[in-house]
């Protein structure tokens, strides 16, 4: 099965983005927003420390302003399955191929009057692979208008420069700083809407952000990420620890037999995560 053209593999390459407009199916697109809909009922009462959300400062039963849903693979088993096995992982393999590894979800939801900003900056900085496959799948459950916060991502920007996402003095904000984006023709920058069920992809090192949200309209965008199945998170380094009970799994094809470090190519161990016990016992001493 062919899910996306020669012509739209070939921008995603060169632009490092591409936009689907109401490509997710009706059926799918109800099943997420019944979720949406459950679960900002749920977070109206939650306690401050429910990890499953992440509330604007005003949150309250009355006024809930809910900024994210974490991790919703975990909240969810409708959620789990749509990014796991579903629409959003048959459009990764289309893009990366047969063996696909899930990194990490969340649902921004960019509420109505006032939703915060995402300011510019790259992905791969919060959590390093060993190579720059890995890229983000979302989906507009709401119709997206320019009033809304979209996405804007600066086309060709995942062949540029790896930015420090540091102010100037050098500590981290997880933003590029106004020297940096001196370097970002900003103006260039494609603003993704469409349609409720409309679909974004972006590359891991593409320059993107978005605008608060001034309309009377929530945005809510599910965001998944996956990398080809040979590109490995470095554990350790940045929110690669903190993906989730999915994260890091293979979710199409299988494990790699080898994979390439530091430009060699080297057979690999198996995965011993599960339990490792010795090299006498491997090697059948
Ligand atoms: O929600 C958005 O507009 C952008 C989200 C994003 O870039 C992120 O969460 O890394």
């Amino acid at each position: 099965m062919t899910l996306l053209t020669q012509t739209q593999l070939d921008h995603y390459e060169t632009k490092g983005y591409l936009a689907l407009d109401s490509w997710i199916s009706d059926e799918w697109l109800e099943r997420l927003n019944a979720k949406l809909d459950e679960y900002i009922e749920v977070s109206r009462t939650a306690e401050p420390k429910d990890r499953r959300f992440d509330t604007e400062p005003e949150h309250s039963p009355d006024n809930p302003r809910l900024r994210r849903i974490n991790t919703p693979t975990d909240v969810d088993p409708i959620f789990a399955e749509f990014a796991l096995d579903g629409p959003a992982t048959d459009l990764a393999e289309a893009i990366l191929g047969p063996n696909i590894r899930f990194h990490h979800s969340k649902l921004n939801i960019k509420w109505h009057s006032g939703g915060d900003e995402v300011k510019w900056h790259q992905d791969i900085q919060f959590w390093p692979h060993t190579d720059f496959s890995p890229l983000t799948i979302g989906v507009y459950l709401r119709d997206v208008d320019d009033e809304m916060g979209p996405m804007g991502i600066v086309p060709g920007s995942h062949k540029g420069p790896l930015f420090d996402l540091a102010d100037e003095e050098g500590a981290w904000t997880g933003a590029l700083n106004d020297t940096d984006l001196a370097q970002v023709d900003l103006d260039s920058a494609d603003y993704l809407k469409g349609p409720a069920g409309s679909v974004t992809v972006h590359n891991c090192c593409a320059v993107h952000g978005s605008e608060p949200n001034d309309s009377e309209r929530m945005r809510p965008l599910l965001l998944q990420t996956y990398s080809r199945a040979d590109s490995y998170p470095l554990i350790g380094v940045g929110a690669n620890g903190a993906t989730g009970r999915s994260g890091h799994q293979i979710v199409r094809g299988g494990a790699p037999t080898h994979i390439e470090v530091d430009g060699r190519r080297m057979p690999a161990a198996p995965d011993w995560s599960r339990g490792y016990t010795s090299i006498f016992d491997v090697q059948g001493n």
